[in-house]
């Protein structure tokens, strides 16, 4: 497989995903976005899949954007075949089962911010620059950043932000919710392992159940929302997870799922 995207999966399931074109500061072109595409499709199959972490290589850039160079010269027919794979592309990240993080360690801009705004949540290295800049370029945003980005951030600072085409730092997508957190990029590292080990002890189906709930559930009205946490709800009881977590705190140790 291209080494345009670099996958190491450890043994219980847990995925890191490096998009890995430092030089161009990890820009998406059709190749990065073929091999992103690879992995996904592989990563839906596994059977013990836990969760994905995806960075960019580099200590400077998560992805600047999808391939100016690339684009270019495109024709109108070209933009809309480009733009579907990186659409199929990103939706399949999104909809994997289990979270996916974002461990954003310095530009991501463009179709990299898209790229980071389909997955759970972000988290952001202390230099890490944000924004969707396509107006610059003559275009709007490509890849779902005009309708997942007031999803996350509410549509005036949408509309702020995709119109204007102004970056911000890691701290002001910390206060209007982009990211989750922001800390040192010599952190990062422990934060993915951190998080890794916490996800490791929680109950596999769980997370997953926990997952679809919110995500089904946004596309809904409440009471049916709430009628499907109740089935999501109801069906941990037909697993061993909930036997073996109940009777592990009743038995006061650590469950082992
Ligand atoms: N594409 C291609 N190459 C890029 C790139 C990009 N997005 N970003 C950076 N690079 C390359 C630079 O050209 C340079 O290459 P060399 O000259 O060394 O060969 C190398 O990465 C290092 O970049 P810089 O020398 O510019 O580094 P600086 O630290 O000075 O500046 C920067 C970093 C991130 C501020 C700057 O590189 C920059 O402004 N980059 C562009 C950021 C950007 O505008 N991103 C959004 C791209 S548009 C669609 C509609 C829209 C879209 C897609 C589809 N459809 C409807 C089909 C648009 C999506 C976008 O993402």
């Amino acid at each position: 497989m291209s080494e345009a995207v670099i996958e190491k999966v450890d043994n219980d399931g847990m995925v890191r995903l490096t998009i890995n074109r430092p030089k161009a500061l990890n820009a998406l072109n059709s190749e990065v976005l073929s091999a992103l595409e690879a992995h996904l499709v592989e990563l839906e199959a596994h059977p013990n899949l836990r969760a994905v972490l995806i960075t960019g290589a580099g200590e400077k850039s998560f992805v600047a954007g999808a391939d100016i160079t690339e684009m270019r010269e495109k024709t109108p027919e070209e933009a809309r075949a480009f733009a579907s794979q990186a659409l199929r592309t990103i939706k399949r990240l999104e909809t994997l089962p289990v979270p996916v993080v974002a461990l954003v360690n310095g530009f991501c801009l463009g179709g990299g911010c898209e790229l980071a705004l389909a997955c759970d949540w972000a988290v952001a290295s202390d230099n890490a620059v944000f924004g969707q800049p396509e107006v610059l370029l003559g275009v709007i945003p490509g890849f779902g950043g005009t309708q997942r980005l007031p999803r996350r951030v509410g549509p005036a600072m949408a509309i702020d932000l995709v119109t204007t085409g102004r970056k911000i730092d890691a701290q002001e997508a910390l206060r209007i919710g982009l990211v989750n957190r922001v800390m040192p990029q010599a952190e990062l590292e422990s934060y993915a392992e951190e998080l890794t080990k916490q996800l490791k002890g929680n109950g596999p189906q769980s997370v997953r159940g926990a997952k679809q709930a919110v995500h089904d559930g946004m596309d809904q009205d409440l009471d049916s929302a709430l009628a499907l946490e109740t089935s999501l709800f109801a069906f941990c009881f037909a697993g061993d997870e909930q036997k073996e977590g109940m009777s592990a705190f009743v038995e006061k140790r650590k469950p082992n799922f």
